[in-house]
């Protein structure tokens, strides 16, 4: 990593401490919140929640949700606008998908991963049963919490399902799974990790958007921004997994090779996959940079999607 990249890390891991720490303590509070879960189950949906996860989704969400501001652009209040608390609220339900979906994504009939961030995989921990029930759980709940989360709750219920559904991070699952061993392109590359790992990014923003109460088309357009952001994360994960190690990473580097994983890595080399992702992550910047009032809160947010593509674990 560059000595920018180490300030630009270490910055943006201090500045989200905060926000970080409150996510932590809503997310505690939803899943405490629920009766009638199964002890086990509740260990092992605990056991991926609660296991050092950066929070970058919830996080997203809540600094889209800071840098629009409460006023639109001729000062006026906009539809539908939900609190602060409300916009945490919505950030655990997109963390609960996304940690479904590592928890699946590790499972022996996909990954086959025995580390995650540093600590044994759900199904190590517990078993492969239980560990397929535990992200089947998150899921569901995700969509119970963020159907309490306002006036256009529908809205928002409506995106997730869109992002993480068959045309989207389901979707990318499956064309990761038919690629892996198979000749892939750049643009087949592309598809998956939209798929796969944008649409969520995309959709954190997105929600941003909703909770601040910004008509559809500000939504798209920073869904599209979110989008791009995330392809460039995916690029520097991909990057990662060949020039970082297991202590770094928190899971085993390596794999997509070995795997033969589609990776733009794989399909143009290590140089090109890292101008790539630089391209890609300036791209989603430059939106940004478009969508949102100039100030402090949203450099704070654009220093975040530096973290994304030049992160190095
Ligand atoms: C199983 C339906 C299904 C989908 C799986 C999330 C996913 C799709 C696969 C995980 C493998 C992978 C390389 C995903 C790319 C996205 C990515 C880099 C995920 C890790 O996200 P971070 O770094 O994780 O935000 P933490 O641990 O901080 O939560």
């Amino acid at each position: 990593m560059t000595d920018g990249a180490v300030i630009v890390e270490d910055l943006w891991r201090r500045a989200m401490s905060g926000e970080r720490a409150e996510v932590d303590r809503a997310l505690r509070a939803e899943l405490g919140a629920r009766r009638g879960i199964p002890t086990r189950l509740r260990q092992a949906m605990g056991h991926s929640l609660f296991g050092g996860g950066k929070r970058l989704r919830p996080i997203l969400v809540l600094w889209t949700w800071d840098a629009l501001g409460a006023r639109d652009s001729r000062g006026g209040r906009r539809r539908g606008a939900v609190s602060r608390d409300v916009t945490v609220k919505v950030g655990v339900a997109v963390e609960m998908i996304h940690t479904y979906s590592l928890i699946h994504d590790d499972l022996p009939a996909m990954d086959d991963d025995v580390l995650r961030r540093g600590r044994p995989t759900c199904h190590v921990a517990f078993d492969e049963a239980t560990a397929v029930l535990a992200g089947d759980g998150l899921q569901a709940l995700a969509f119970d919490v963020l159907a309490e989360c306002g006036p256009r709750a529908a809205e928002m219920v409506k995106l997730a399902a869109a992002a993480a559904g068959p045309a989207g991070m389901v979707g990318g699952q499956q064309l990761d799974l038919d690629a892996e061993g198979a000749p892939v392109d750049a643009a087949a590359v592309r598809k998956i990790h939209a798929g796969k790992t944008a649409a969520m990014i995309g959709l954190s923003m997105a929600l941003g958007g909703v909770c601040r109460g910004v008509d559809e088309d500000t939504v798209t357009e920073l869904g599209a921004a979110g989008q791009w952001l995330g392809l460039a994360f995916q690029g520097a994960d991909d990057v990662l997994d060949v020039t970082a190690s297991s202590t770094t990473l928190g899971k085993t580097p390596g794999k997509d090779a070995a795997c033969g994983k589609a990776t733009w890595v794989r399909v143009e080399g290590l140089e090109a996959a890292q101008r790539r992702t630089r391209r890609l992550g300036r791209k989603g910047q430059r939106a940004l940079m478009e969508l949102l009032p100039s100030g402090p809160v949203r450099d704070r947010l654009f220093g975040l999607a530096d973290y994304m593509w030049q992160r190095d674990r």
